[in-house]
C-alpha cells in the first residue's frame, strides 16, 4: 500500500535535487486563487449578504446572521461533555504554560553614549482566526491559534467556523464550546475563503481584522495568498505531514501507528518513514494492515493518504543519511525513532516540530504536549516556524540619539547619503547643526 524509495547505495544528491527524489503532495494553491477571486469580491462588495448566499450555497444552511449569539456560546459549553471539556481545559493550561514563556520584553540597546535603539513588541490589534469545519472540527485548533493570540497580549480575537446545516447554521457545536471555555466571545458562521474575506476587508457586523491565522482547505490557503499585503497571514497551511526517522531500535508498532495517526487527517495528508533498516521498514508495512484494519476513516482518507504519491518508506544507508533526507523534505512533524533520539534531533535543521523517542508522538503534540500544532507543511519549515506569541507580535524599533551622539557620527550618514545619492538624506542632518557636517571627533 506505501511505495519505497530506495536511496540506498549511491552518493545523495545535494538539496533540491535530493529534494526533488522525495514523496510530496500536489497542492496548487495558484489554481485555486483564480477560483477563490470572485467570492472575496463579492464579500468585500456585498458584505454580510454574500456570506449568507455563500453559506448557503456550501455550507446547505440558510443564516438569518453570520455573528453567533452569546447565549449560543454559553449553551455549547453548558451542552459539553465534562470528559471532553477536562481534556480540552489540560490542552490550554499546557499551551498556555509554554506560550506564556514565549513573550517578549522590550529591550534597549545602549549604541553609543546617549545614543540608544530600544525594541518594543506590541501585539496585533485585532486578528481573525480560522478553524475549519466540515471533514475536520478541531476543537484543539481553537486552542492552538487563540492561546498564542491571547499571550501576546491581542486585544481583539474574533473567530470564524463554517455553518452546519445540522446544528441549525451554527458553527460545531464543540469549536463553539472551546471558544467559550478559551474566552472568546465573538464568533462568526464563516467557511473557508468567505472567512478570510470576512476578516481582510471586514463586514456590515464584523470589523476588518489586521492579520488571519488558523489551519484551512486550499481554499483557506488560496484566499490567504490573494489578501497577503493586505492583512497578516500565519502561513498557507496544506495537508498534515508526518516524517519518521527511524532505526532497528524503533518499534514498528509505534511508527506503524504514527504514521496513520496523521494520514487519518485527509487523503492528501502525506506519513514519510525514513529508515536505514529493511527490517523496520518491513515489519511496519506489515503491521499496518492490522492498524488500519482496526480503524475508521479507511477508505476515504488512510489508504489514499498512505497510497498516494506524498507518502513512501524512504531507505537509505545511515542515520547521517536519514538526516540528510528529513532535512530536504522538511516536515511538518518529524519523530526521530533512532538510539540516542536527542543526540539525533539535536542535528536536524529543517522541521515544524520535533518529536523524540518512543513517548512523544504526534498526536502528544496535536492535543496536549504544550507546543502548538500550527504548523509549517509543504517544506516551509525550510524558512518558517509554527505558530507561536511571536506570530502575534511586531517589534518596533525607537531610536532615541542626543544631540551630541548625533554629531558623533553624522559625517558617516552625510558620506552614506552622498554615496547613494541622496543629498537630502544629508541636508536632514546639516540643518541641525547650522549646515554644517560637525566634526567628527
Ligand atoms: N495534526 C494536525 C492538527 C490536529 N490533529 C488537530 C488533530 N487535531 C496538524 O498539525
Ligand atoms: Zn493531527
Amino acid at each position: 500500500m506505501i511505495s519505497r524509495i530506495d536511496l540506498r547505495g549511491d552518493a545523495l544528491p545535494e538539496g533540491p535535487a535530493l529534494r526533488d527524489l522525495l514523496p510530496r503532495a500536489e497542492f496548487d494553491v495558484q489554481a485555486a486563487l483564480e477560483k477563490v477571486r470572485p467570492i472575496c469580491e463579492d464579500v468585500h462588495h456585498r458584505g454580510d449578504a454574500a456570506l449568507i448566499d455563500f453559506a448557503e450555497r456550501f455550507d446547505g444552511v440558510r443564516l438569518d446572521q453570520v455573528r453567533v449569539p452569546a447565549a449560543a456560546l454559553t449553551r455549547a459549553l453548558e451542552e459539553l461533555d465534562p470528559a471532553v471539556r477536562a481534556a480540552l481545559e489540560e490542552s490550554i493550561r499546557r499551551a498556555r504554560t509554554v506560550h506564556r514563556e514565549q513573550r517578549r520584553s522590550t529591550h534597549t540597546t545602549q549604541v553609543v553614549p546617549g545614543g540608544s535603539v530600544t525594541e518594543k513588541w506590541v501585539p496585533v490589534e485585532r486578528v481573525g482566526l480560522y478553524a475549519p469545519g466540515g471533514r475536520s472540527v478541531y476543537p484543539s485548533s481553537v486552542v492552538m491559534n487563540v492561546v498564542p493570540a491571547q499571550e501576546a497580549g491581542v486585544e481583539s480575537i474574533a473567530l470564524a467556523s463554517p455553518a452546519q446545516a445540522e446544528f441549525n447554521g451554527l458553527p460545531h457545536p464543540t469549536i463553539l464550546a472551546a471558544c467559550a471555555l478559551l474566552g472568546v466571545d465573538e464568533v462568526y458562521a464563516a467557511g473557508g475563503a468567505t472567512a478570510v474575506a470576512m476578516f481582510a476587508y471586514g463586514t456590515q457586523s464584523c470589523p476588518p481584522a489586521n492579520m488571519v491565522t488558523g489551519p484551512g482547505n486550499i481554499w483557506v490557503a488560496a484566499a490567504k495568498r490573494y489578501f497577503t499585503g493586505k492583512i497578516g497571514i500565519d502561513a498557507e497551511a496544506g495537508p498534515t505531514e508526518i516524517a519518521v526517522l527511524a532505526d532497528d531500535t524503533a518499534d514498528p508498532v509505534h511508527v506503524a501507528s504514527d504514521l496513520i495517526s496523521q494520514a487519518e487527517h485527509d487523503p492528501l495528508a502525506a506519513a514519510v518513514l525514513v529508515t536505514d533498516s529493511v527490517e523496520l521498514a518491513d515489519a511496519v508495512e506489515k503491521e499496518l494492515e492490522p492498524q488500519i484494519a482496526a480503524t475508521r476513516h479507511v477508505d476515504d482518507r488512510i489508504v489514499p493518504a498512505l497510497s498516494g504519491k506524498q507518502s513512501a518508506i524512504v531507505l537509505v544507508d545511515g542515520i547521517d543519511e536519514g538526516l540528510r533526507v528529513v532535512d530536504a523534505y522538511g516536515a511538518e512533524h518529524l519523530e526521530i525513532q533512532t538510539a540516542d533520539a536527542t543526540a539525533v534531533a539535536d542535528r536536524v535543521r529543517n522541521a515544524g516540530a520535533i518529536f523524540i523517542g518512543p513517548w512523544a508522538p504526534v498526536s502528544l503534540g496535536d492535543y496536549a504536549a504544550g507546543s502548538n500544532h500550527v504548523l509549517p507543511t509543504g517544506g516551509c519549515a525550510c524558512h518558517s516556524s509554527g505558530l507561536s506569541v511571536q506570530s502575534f507580535l511586531r517589534g518596533i524599533h525607537i531610536v532615541d540619539y542626543t544631540k551630541d551622539a548625533l554629531a558623533e557620527v553624522a559625517h558617516h550618514v552625510v558620506t552614506l547619503a552622498e554615496a547613494e545619492d541622496l543629498p537630502a538624506h544629508g541636508a536632514a542632518i546639516k540643518a541641525r547643526f547650522g549646515w554644517k557636517v560637525p566634526e567628527s571627533k
